[in-house]
C-alpha cells in the first residue's frame, strides 16, 4: 500500500508513534509518505520505503497566525496525487483531520478519491473539555472520517463522553519496537555515570507539561530518598523545567537530580534506571511509563487515563490517585528497598510490555487499512 502519514514531528507520543508505525510499515514494504512541518524526530537517517515530505508555511506580513492547516491541506493534495497514495493516515485531530477532509473534498472534486483514518492520541480529545470551541470541528472529523482509533479504552470513552457522536471508535493499543534482552542486567559502567553502585535511579521522561505533575515526580523522589539513597534523572524539557529546578533548589536536591534534556533515544537512557514516575493529571495512555517498563523499569504512576491499562498495579508497578505523594513514595520504597522484589517488578514490568510489542499491533493497523479500503 502506499499510505500518508500525517503527524506532529515532535518528541510527543503521537509523533512518535507515527513514526515507529510508518517505519514498521515500510519494513514490511509498504510506501509511506510522511507529510509533516520538520523532519520527524524519530526519522533520523535514510530508510528504505519512506519520503518526507515537507509542508512550508508562508511567512506573508498579513498573517498574524501562519495558516498551517491550508498549507498541510494542499501538500496533502499535492502527495496524494503525484505519489498515488491509496489512503492517508492523520496522527492527532487537530488540524490534521480537518485538514484532510479538505483534501479529501479537493481531491474528489479533481476526480481522486481517497479515504482517511484519523488516530485519536488524548489532548486532542481531552483539550476540548477546556476548550469547547473546537468542539464543533473536531465532531464534524470524527463523523467525516472513514475510520476513527482511539489509543486506549479510556480515551474511546472520553471521546463519546465529551463529542456528540456515535461513530464507531476502534480501539488500537500504542505499541514498543525494543524491548531488552534482560531487564535485571545492567550495564554497571553505564550506570557509574549517573549513580553510585548503593544508589537506585529513578527517572522521568515528559514534555514538562502541567498535566505531567513533574514536580510531584521531585516530591517523590525526594521522600524516597529520605529512606532509598537515590538518583533523579529528569529526561525532556518543557514550560515547568524553571519551576521544577526552583522546587529542587527548595528541597536542597539539587545535587542528587540531573536533567538531561530533550534527547532522541530515551528508552536508552532509560534502561539505566530502577524506577520510572508518571504522576500525571491525565494521560490518553502513557506511553513514556511503556517505553520505561520495554526496558525493564517497573512504574509508579498516577490511575488515571488509559494508565491503568498499561501499568498493571502490584506487577509492572503500583498505581495511586492523582496528587497522592506519600502513596506513590511508600510504593516506591516498598519496590526499591529490597533488591528481590525490584528484580521481580523488573521481569513481570517487561513481560507487561511485552503485551503491546508492534508483533500484536501491526496487523490490527494493516487489517483496517484493508477492510477501510475495501468498504470504500
Ligand atoms: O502527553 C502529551 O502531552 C503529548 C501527547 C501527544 O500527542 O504526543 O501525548 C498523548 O499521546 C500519547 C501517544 O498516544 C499518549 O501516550 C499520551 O498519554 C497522550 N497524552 C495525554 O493524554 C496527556
Amino acid at each position: 500500500m502506499k499510505i500518508g502519514i500525517v503527524l506532529y514531528p515532535t518528541f510527543g507520543g503521537s509523533g512518535v508513534v507515527a513514526t515507529e508505525l510508518g517505519k514498521a510499515l515500510a519494513e514490511k514494504g509498504h510506501k509511506i509518505h510522511f507529510i509533516t512541518y520538520s523532519q520527524p524526530v524519530r526519522l533520523s537517517s535514510f530508510r528504505d520505503n519512506i519520503f518526507y515530505h515537507e509542508v512550508v508555511v508562508s511567512n506573508y506580513p498579513l498573517f498574524d497566525f501562519q495558516p498551517y492547516e491550508t498549507e498541510l491541506a494542499s501538500k496533502m493534495v499535492d502527495v496524494v496525487e503525484n505519489e498515488g497514495l491509496d489512503l492517508l493516515h492523520v496522527h492527532y485531530a487537530i488540524p490534521h483531520a480537518s485538514a484532510a477532509f479538505m483534501a479529501q473534498q479537493i481531491l474528489k472534486s479533481r476526480g481522486v478519491e481517497i479515504p482517511f483514518i484519523t488516530t485519536l492520541h488524548g489532548t486532542d480529545i481531552t483539550l476540548v473539555g477546556k476548550d469547547k470551541s473546537f468542539e464543533p470541528v473536531i465532531t464534524f472529523c470524527l463523523n467525516q472520517s472513514n475510520a476513527v482509533t482511539a489509543v486506549s479504552e479510556s480515551l474511546k470513552r472520553d471521546t463519546y463522553e465529551h463529542f456528540d457522536t456515535k461513530r464507531e471508535i476502534k480501539v488500537i493499543s500504542n505499541f514498543i519496537h525494543d524491548f531488552i534482552d534482560d531487564p535485571i542486567g545492567q550495564d554497571l559502567e553505564r550506570r557509574r555515570k549517573y549513580a553510585n553502585d548503593d544508589e537506585k535511579i529513578i527517572c522521568h521522561v515528559s514534555n514538562f507539561r502541567k498535566v505531567k505533575r513533574v514536580e510531584d515526580v521531585v516530591r517523590v523522589f525526594h521522600k524516597i530518598n529520605q529512606t532509598v539513597k537515590s538518583r533523579l534523572l529528569l529526561i525532556g524539557d518543557g514550560p515547568d523545567r524553571h519551576n521544577v529546578e526552583l522546587l529542587c533548589r527548595e528541597l536542597g536536591t539539587c545535587d542528587r537530580v540531573m536533567m538531561v534534556g530533550k534527547i532522541r533515544d530515551a528508552s536508552n537512557l532509560m534502561s539505566v534506571a530502577d524506577l520510572f514516575l508518571l504522576p500525571s493529571e491525565t494521560e490518553s495512555f502513557g506511553l513514556a511509563a511503556l517505553e520505561a517498563m520495554a526496558v525493564g523499569v517497573p512504574v509508579i504512576s498516577s490511575n488515571t487515563g488509559g494508565i491503568p491499562e498499561v501499568n498493571k498495579e502490584g506487577y509492572s508497578g503500583h498505581l495511586s490517585k492523582v496528587g497522592d505523594i506519600e502513596d506513590m513514595a511508600i510504593n516506591g520504597i516498598r519496590i526499591l528497598e529490597n533488591e528481590d522484589t525490584l528484580n521481580q517488578f523488573k521481569i513481570q514490568a517487561k513481560a507487561q510490555a511485552m503485551k503491546f510489542s508492534l508483533a500484536e499491533i501491526l496487523p490490527q493497523y494493516e487489517a483496517l487499512y484493508e477492510e477501510v479500503l475495501t468498504k470504500f
